[in-house]
Order: structure tokens, then C-alpha cells, then sequence
């Protein structure tokens, strides 16, 4: 009956349970910003000092997803250490990518913090890797504009960035091996059932996964570069990702 709810895979509904609460990162990572401000003795933060702390308190949101993610919090510590050293980047990117789809504005970026700056304001400052990279982001934003994804979908692909590492190189086989089965087959079930009229979207939406591991290859890159000439602030989360990566 026409009146019935929308049947959405159970495994999809959990991981939509799991979401964190945005209002509340945004605040927490606010008010960690600030005082970071305040304090007198070390000197403060520029704006890009300011930036990387924003990315690094975002990543400590993502780690704490992940581990309150079903599957995920089942493994041992090892494997899931494998887990988020292979995708840290990749989930950074994809919220990025996720927040300018709600934002929904052609000119310019939202931040986690709320912080709008114009892509204006970027080209002039930014230096050409920076300013590649927030624009191939822009351009995966039309893209997934135009696939129409939705939330459920959202939820699904973020879960198969967390475990797109191959089985092998993981102590429980198993267990990645029938997450990634069960979310991708919740995936593909939700695409065909909301949306018949695009018998493909299930796998139009996995090939842009591959362009977001790209994406996230070079940010990498960039910040490696920004580390290595010492503007990097210390105590970061992501140079100690970067690093464990390289090891
Ligand atoms: C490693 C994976 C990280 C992915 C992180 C994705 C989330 C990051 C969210 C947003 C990025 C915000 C960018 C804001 C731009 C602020 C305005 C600006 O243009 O500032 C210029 C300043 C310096 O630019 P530059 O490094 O190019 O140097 C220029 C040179 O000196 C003169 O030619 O840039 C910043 O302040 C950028 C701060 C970014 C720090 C965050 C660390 C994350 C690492 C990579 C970000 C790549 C962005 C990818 C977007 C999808």
C-alpha cells in the first residue's frame, strides 16, 4: 500500500542512528578553536595553523564515529588501526564533500565550523595544489548533486570508504569481508527500490569513490609539503596519520 513507510534496509538504518549530530561537532570544534585562541603563553594560531586544527578536530570526530560503527567496533584495535590509516584522508574529503552538498552554494565553501569563504577569496590566496583541490572537491559536489544522493546513500558510501581496504590485509577476514557484503548489498537493494528509474545509480555512485581516493591522495601530498616546511602546528592528528602511513 502507497501509505506503508519506505522500507530502508535495516543495516542502513543503524548507520543512519550512527550519524553523528552536526550542531554538536560544529560546537565542540568551535569552542576547541577558541581556546586554542585564548591561550597566552604559546603564540597563537595563524589561519592556516587555525585550518589544520579544524581538520584535525574533525578527524578526532570521524575516529569516534568509527568506533561506535557497527562491524567496526567488533574488530581488535590492530585491525582497525589498519582500517583508518588506509581511508583517514579519503572521510576527511568525503565530509567535505558532503557538507558543500547541503551548502548547496556554487561561490563558495561551508566549514564544519560555519565559516563560509568564497571561492574568491580562495583563488587569490591559496597556491595552486590548494586551489586544485577545492575545486576538483567543487566539481564531485555537481556530480553528486546530480546523482541526487540522499542520506541513506551518504551513510552507506562513508561505511565502504571505512572498509574498502582489502580483507587481506586484516587479522579478522571475516568480518570485513561480510561488512562490506551487507552494506553493499543494503546499497544496492535502497538504489533499486528509491530509485527504479536509474537502474544504475548503485554503481555510478561506487566509481566516484575512486575519484575521492584521488582527491585525498593529493591532499595528502599537499599537507606532507606543508609539514615538511614547518607550518604545520604540532601535536596534529593528521601528520601522525600521514606518518603512520609512510612507516
Ligand atoms: C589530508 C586530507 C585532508 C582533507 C581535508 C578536507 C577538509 C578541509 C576542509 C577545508 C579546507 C579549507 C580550505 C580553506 C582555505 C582558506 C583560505 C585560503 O585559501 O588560505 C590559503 C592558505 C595557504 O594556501 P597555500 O597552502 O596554498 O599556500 C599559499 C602559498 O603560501 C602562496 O602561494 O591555505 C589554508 O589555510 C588551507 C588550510 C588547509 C588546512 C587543512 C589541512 C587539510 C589538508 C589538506 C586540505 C586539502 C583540501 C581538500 C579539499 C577537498
Amino acid at each position: 500500500p502507497s501509505s506503508s513507510p519506505p522500507d530502508i534496509p535495516e543495516v542502513i538504518l543503524k548507520l543512519l542512528q550512527l550519524e553523528p549530530d552536526e550542531p554538536q561537532v560544529k560546537a565542540r570544534i568551535l569552542s576547541c578553536l577558541q581556546q586554542e585562541q585564548s591561550k597566552v603563553r604559546q603564540e597563537k594560531l595563524d589561519m592556516f595553523g587555525q585550518m589544520c586544527k579544524m581538520a584535525d578536530q574533525t578527524l578526532f570526530s570521524i575516529v569516534e564515529w568509527a568506533r561506535s560503527c557497527i562491524y567496526f567496533k567488533e574488530l581488535e584495535v590492530s585491525d582497525q588501526m589498519i582500517l583508518l590509516q588506509n581511508c583517514w584522508s579519503e572521510l576527511l574529503v568525503f565530509d567535505h564533500i558532503y557538507r558543500q552538498m547541503q551548502h548547496c552554494k556554487e561561490n563558495s565553501i561551508l566549514l564544519v565550523t560555519g565559516q563560509e569563504i568564497e571561492l574568491s577569496a580562495i583563488s587569490s590566496q591559496a597556491g595552486s595544489t590548494l586551489n586544485n583541490l577545492i575545486l576538483r572537491a567543487q566539481e564531485l559536489v555537481i556530480v553528486l548533486h546530480s546523482l541526487l544522493v540522499d542520506r541513506q546513500e551518504f551513510v552507506c558510501l562513508k561505511f565502504l570508504i571505512l572498509f574498502s581496504l582489502d580483507e587481506k590485509f586484516l587479522e579478522n577476514h571475516s568480518l570485513a569481508k561480510s561488512a562490506q557484503e551487507k552494506v553493499s548489498t543494503a546499497l544496492l537493494e535502497y538504489t533499486m527500490c528509491h530509485y527504479p528509474h536509474c537502474m544504475d545509480k548503485y554503481r555510478m555512485l561506487l566509481v566516484r569513490l575512486a575519484e575521492i581516493r584521488s582527491i585525498s591522495m593529493q591532499a595528502e601530498e599537499y599537507l606532507y609539503h606543508k609539514h615538511l616546511s614547518g607550518e604545520v602546528p604540532c601535536n596534529n592528528l593528521l601528520i601522525e596519520m600521514l606518518h603512520a602511513k609512510r612507516a
